[in-house]
């Protein structure tokens, strides 16, 4: 039995319009986790100012985080929805964690060379280090389970690697302050369902990402219902029918993703979804993956354009969300400054 009681993190950054892959492979997931554990749900700006952020897109690409958890349905009464840097504690232990985590180890993070690209000697040192902030986001909260899309993997992977590397370097000190060894947990990625990895439109060997630079490429959580339909029609495909059976999706990336992008916004699996329109074309299947996205997405957007035209609103919401987020980081961060022999 653990002694860490479950509890979620998990984060978007406010570094765009935000895409129907945050809302699949996190936000929608964000919901039920409400029921069986203490969640937290951040607006990671720290994150997003790696990458050059325009100061006035960066505040209303915050609030747009922030109404689109409580669009969904995250709840901030029994639940915490707070921004990052509004917590002064996430950037303290992500610097103890640069000092924990090794040059070698974010060397081969994938997310960091797709990012950096060929320009790896001109972009911000932030973003050579975003995974160990984003180890002390997770660990500042002890949390046991993070809800995240495919390409997050490698960096849970790597905040279990600092935890245990914290719990091993300090290992006399943990004791010798009256905590368990296993001071830090080893937060389980939650990685599940049909659309764990939304593609582009436009090219099945890409994620869709806000930053993309095709509008064609992404739908976006706040797209009206025309936009929606007319970016499914031109979505890349392919000549076949749709098959019987998920094998027969095999090497047929943007047929799996329109499937699982069906079977992900109607809550069914990918097979249910081939099982009612195997045989089909894409002439048949586009237009009815295009009413299920408007019928999901469309009151979702209605209720975050409610919430973006009471910036106040989001604003209280956030700062009482710090308050309590702050109360659980300073005891963990009072804890770790004993470990690490800073004098309080
Ligand atoms: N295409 C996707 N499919 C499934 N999940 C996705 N996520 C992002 N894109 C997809 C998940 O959304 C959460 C928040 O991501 P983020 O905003 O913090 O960072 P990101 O993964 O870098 O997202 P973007 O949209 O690609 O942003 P930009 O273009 O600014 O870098 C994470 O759980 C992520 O897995």
């Amino acid at each position: 039995m653990s002694q860490f009681s479950p509890r979620v993190f998990s984060g978007i950054k406010p570094s765009g319009d935000l895409t129907l892959g945050n809302y699949l492979g996190a936000i929608k997931r964000f919901v039920p986790l409400q029921k069986t554990h203490a969640c937290i749900y951040c607006v990671v700006d720290l994150h997003a100012i790696t990458v050059w952020q325009d100061p006035k897109d960066l505040k209303q690409a915050t609030y747009e985080v922030a109404a689109a958890y409580l669009a969904a349905g995250v709840d901030p009464a029994q639940h915490i929805i707070f921004n990052q840097s509004q917590v002064l504690q996430h950037a303290e232990l992500g610097w103890i964690f640069n000092c924990v985590a090794r040059m070698g180890w974010m060397q081969r993070m994938t997310q960091f060379k797709d990012k950096a690209g060929k320009n790896a000697q001109n972009v911000s040192l932030g973003l050579f280090a975003y995974p160990s902030l984003m180890a002390a986001d997770i660990l500042l909260y002890k949390a046991t389970h993070v809800p995240v899309g495919e390409d997050q993997k490698q960096h849970l992977e790597l905040t279990r690697d600092i935890a245990q590397k914290f719990n091993n370097d300090f290992a006399s000190s943990i004791r010798s302050n009256g905590f368990d060894e296993n001071y830090f947990p080893m937060p389980e990625p939650v990685i599940a369902g049909p659309a764990t990895r939304v593609l582009s439109l436009r090219d099945g060997a890409k994620k869709m990402s806000k930053s993309d630079a095709s509008s064609m490429a992404t739908i976006y959580m706040l797209d009206d219902g025309d936009a929606i339909a007319k970016k499914i029609k031109k979505a890349k495909s392919d000549p076949e029918p749709l098959p019987g059976e998920v094998d027969g999706l095999e090497g047929r990336l943007e047929a799996a993703n329109l499937v699982g992008i069906y079977a992900a916004l109607s809550d069914t699996s990918p097979q249910d979804v081939l099982d009612q329109f195997g045989g089909q074309g894409f002439g048949a299947f586009k237009p009815a993956l295009a009413e299920v996205a408007v019928a999901q997405l469309a009151p979702i957007a209605e209720e975050m354009r409610r919430y973006l035209a009471q910036p106040d609103e989001i604003e209280r919401i956030l700062a009482e969300g710090a308050e309590r987020a702050s109360q659980i980081a300073s005891e963990t961060m009072k804890e770790v400054r004993d470990i690490v022999g800073f004098v309080s």
